[in-house]
């Protein structure tokens, strides 16, 4: 156990403990009481959990860099598991290339070409599910299934396979946190999963229009080198799935818990995009990343020396009472922009769009044939490092 050479406050506790991630809120507001940064012996890590500072550090990549890798683990001094992202694991100028042409692949303008096939899959997968009953796993039968009906096509990927993007991701953001027993899990299937979302990325995998065939004609532009494409090929297969499926399922367990914000909805489906920016912003999907100090940091009273990592607790901001009003209330009138629960700067979420597109044109497709939705029973949670997920949401539906 290492101690902060300034004063700080220091929290004891696990942030990646069973317990704290069947329920993280408590430590959240801990974290956040105890001042503008806080010490984690257990991991000798410095932790931000406010609005402000949480900002200030997404912000800030001169002095909080991202090259060193956004989890537990320093790439100067520790193996990484996989070569590291071209985008979310690279600091400028490096970084720009890759993002550059990520953003205009899944850019608006080029999500617009999706939108209405996607619309038709959503009214079908809804018309399926409830053919078959208004009882069912929404966390099953709509987050999973959905997401996984549209963007692997999307992308342009074969359709054997598939089942392995959901494992792989899931190791990916487990990995993110310290070796413990999740990372353990998914260890044994680590060289299968890594092998198949290779083989996936290569230009002849892919279809010949699709996300993936959009990078490789930029590689062909020469807007990146062409060594560089299966990689950013991979950060879409790493970052695309898992992170829509518990987005999807934070959504319809928001509204099955709070069924005056779904008749809000009913009214106006317009809001559909409003509400699934204020789950994102409620259950945070994506709770923590870190970065590494490139020089001494001041953060209030507190020197954090060069070299060190920072834990920064998104989904603790997000709930923030000294930014949110009622932080912890789903609630679709309030304006949930400003989050960070898709990051912010330089790194800030490059796939929105297409989180967005899917969720609205699911949310939209479920309002019109549903009434009402609530808990048909309890609901289970899915345990992953740096994902708040659910395995299990029973949902009972009135039809319209
Ligand atoms: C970056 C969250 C969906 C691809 C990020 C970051 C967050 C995030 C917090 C910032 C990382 C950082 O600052 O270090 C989410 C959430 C999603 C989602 C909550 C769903 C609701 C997606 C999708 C894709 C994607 C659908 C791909 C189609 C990426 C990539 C980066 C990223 C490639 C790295 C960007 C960069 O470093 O410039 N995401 N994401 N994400 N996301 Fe997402
Ligand atoms: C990537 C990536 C980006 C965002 C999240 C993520 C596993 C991976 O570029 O590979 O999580």
């Amino acid at each position: 156990m290492t101690t902060p050479t300034t004063p700080c406050p220091v929290i004891v506790g696990d942030p990646f403990d069973g317990a704290v991630l069947e329920d993280p809120l408590p430590l959240h507001a801990e974290l956040r009481d105890a001042g503008p940064v806080a010490f984690l012996p257990e991991y000798d890590v410095y932790a931000v959990a406010r609005y402000e500072q949480v900002r200030a550090a997404l912000t800030d990549w001169q002095r909080l860099q991202s090259a060193a890798g956004v989890g537990l683990a320093n790439f100067h001094t520790e193996k990484p598991w996989r070569r590291p992202s071209l985008l979310l694991e690279a600091d400028p100028p490096h970084h720009d290339a890759p993002r550059r042409v990520l953003s205009k692949v899944l850019g608006p303008r080029a999500l617009r070409r999706l939108r209405e096939q996607w619309v038709a899959d959503a009214d079908e997968l809804v018309d399926q599910v409830l053919a078959r009953g208004t009882r069912f796993d929404g966390a099953v039968e709509l987050s999973r299934a959905f997401p996984l009906r549209v963007f692997p096509d999307a992308v342009g990927l074969p359709v054997a396979g598939r089942e392995n993007l959901l494992p792989y991701g899931d190791h990916a953001f487990n990995a993110f946190g310290p070796n413990n027993a999740l990372v353990a899990k998914g260890a044994p299937r680590v060289k299968e999963l890594s092998d198949w979302v290779g083989e996936q990325c290569r230009r002849e995998v892919l279809a010949s229009e699709g996300f993936g065939a959009e990078i490789w004609a930029a590689a062909d532009r020469g807007d990146i080198l062409p060594e560089q494409a299966p990689l950013i090929v991979r950060s879409l297969l790493t970052a695309g799935v898992d992170t829509t499926v518990h987005a999807i399922s934070a959504v319809l367990h928001a509204f099955a818990t709070h069924p005056d914000q779904w008749a809000r909805l009913r009214d106006d489906p317009g809001l559909a995009r409003v509400a699934f920016d204020e789950a994102v912003r409620w259950e945070s999907p994506v709770q923590t990343f870190f970065r590494t100090t490139t020089t001494q940091v001041a953060l209030g009273d507190v020197q954090i020396p060069q070299g060190h990592k920072v834990l920064m607790f998104l989904a603790a901001a997000n709930r923030d009472p000294r930014r949110w009003d009622d932080p912890d209330d789903f609630d679709l009138s309030r304006d949930p922009s400003g989050h960070v629960g898709f990051g912010m700067g330089l790194h800030q979420c490059v796939g929105q769009h297409v989180a967005r597109l899917e969720s609205e044109v699911l949310l939209t497709a479920l309002a019109r044939r549903i009434e009402s939705v609530e808990l048909d029973g309890a609901p289970v949670r899915h345990h992953n490092n740096t994902l708040r997920a659910w395995e299990s949401v029973p949902l009972r539906v009135r039809l319209a």
